[in-house]
C-alpha cells in the first residue's frame, strides 16, 4: 500500500496540512498569544495562503527584488528565482508536514510561510516565518546545485513510508534548518534556522553545545529540540558537502518503484 503522493505540480494544493501546534491563538507560550491585532494579521495572510492555487506566476520586470523600503513580494522573488534555478515559492500557512514540505521540493517548489514572528520576541522563532524563510532558505535555492539536489531528496521523499519520511526529515532538519560548517577552523552557519535566528546562531558557534561531525546515517536517528535552543549540532565541510551526503542518503532508501521528473509538463511519472 504505497502512500498517495502528488504526481502534478498542481496536485501539491492538496499538499499544505500544517502542523497544529505552536499557534498564537492556542498557546500560551507563543509571544503573540491574546495580542488580537497580531492574530488578525496573521489569519489575513494565512486565509490567502490557504485559498491559493497553483496557476502560472506573472512576473513583473520593472520591479526589485528585496529592498530595504518594504516587504519583499513572493511575485518578485520568484521571478529572481525562476531565471537562476527554475524554484519557486509558493504561499503557505505554517509548518507543513515533512511529507508535503519533501513532496513539494520534487517540483521545486518551496513552501513559504508569509507572516512575520511576533514583535516580542524577534531574535528566536520556533516556527518558520517570512524572515526564516528568505534570509534563510531562498539563497539555497538560488544555487543550480543546491536546487538539484533539494529536488532529487524531494523526488526521492514520493512515496516514502513514514519511517523513511521520518528520517529524512531529521537529516534535513539538522543540515538545512540547523547544520554547520567548519571554514578555516571556524564554526560557520549554513542552517536556515540561524540564519535567521540570531540568538541561536551566537549559541550554537559558542562552545557550549555539543558538535559533532555530519554523517546521515547517524544524525537520521538523533532526536531533536524543537521549541528551545539546540543541544547538539552537526557540523559538514560545506553545504555541498552535507546535501550530497543527503541526497545519497536519500538514494539509499528501498522503494518499490522510481521516479522521473518531467520539467515540460511539470509531472512526476512512475516507473
Ligand atoms: N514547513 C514550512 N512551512 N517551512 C519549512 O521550512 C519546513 C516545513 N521545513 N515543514 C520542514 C518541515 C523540514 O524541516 C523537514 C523536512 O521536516
Ligand atoms: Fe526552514
Amino acid at each position: 500500500d504505497i502512500p498517495w503522493f502528488p504526481r502534478h505540480i498542481s496536485e501539491l494544493d492538496k499538499c499544505s496540512n500544517c502542523v497544529t501546534k505552536y499557534e498564537p491563538t492556542t498557546d500560551p507560550r507563543h509571544p503573540g498569544n491574546g495580542d488580537d491585532v497580531y492574530i488578525a494579521r496573521r489569519k489575513f495572510l494565512n486565509d490567502q495562503a490557504s485559498q491559493y492555487k497553483q496557476r502560472n506566476l506573472q512576473f513583473l520586470l520593472d520591479e526589485g527584488v528585496i529592498t530595504t523600503d518594504r516587504i519583499p513580494q513572493l511575485r518578485r522573488i520568484n521571478e529572481y528565482l525562476q531565471k537562476k534555478t527554475g524554484f519557486i515559492l509558493r504561499p503557505c500557512s505554517g509548518l507543513l508536514s515533512a511529507r508535503d514540505f519533501l513532496a513539494s521540493l520534487a517540483f521545486r517548489v518551496f513552501q513559504t510561510t508569509t507572516y512575520l514572528r511576533h514583535g516580542a520576541s524577534p531574535h528566536h522563532s520556533p516556527e518558520p516565518d517570512l524572515i526564516h524563510e528568505l534570509l534563510g532558505h531562498v539563497p539555497m535555492f538560488a544555487d543550480p546545485l543546491i536546487a538539484q539536489m533539494s529536488q532529487d531528496i524531494g523526488l526521492m521523499s514520493l512515496g516514502a513510508t513514514d519511517e523513511q519520511i521520518e528520517k529524512l526529515a531529521t537529516v534535513y532538519w539538522f543540515i538545512i534548518e540547523f547544520g554547520l560548517c567548519r571554514e578555516d577552523g571556524k564554526l560557520k552557519a549554513i542552517g536556515a534556522g540561524l540564519l535567521s535566528a540570531y540568538g541561536e546562531l551566537m549559541h550554537a558557534c559558542s562552545d557550549v553545545p555539543e558538535h559533532k561531525e555530519f554523517d546521515p546515517a547517524i544524525t537520521a536517528v538523533q532526536k531533536y529540540e524543537d521549541s528551545d535552543y539546540q543541544p547538539l549540532y552537526f557540523v559538514a565541510n560545506s553545504i555541498q558537502d552535507a546535501l550530497m551526503k543527503l541526497r545519497q542518503f536519500a538514494l539509499s532508501m528501498e522503494r518499490p518503484f522510481s521516479v522521473v521528473y518531467n520539467p515540460f509538463t511539470q509531472s512526476v511519472e512512475v516507473i
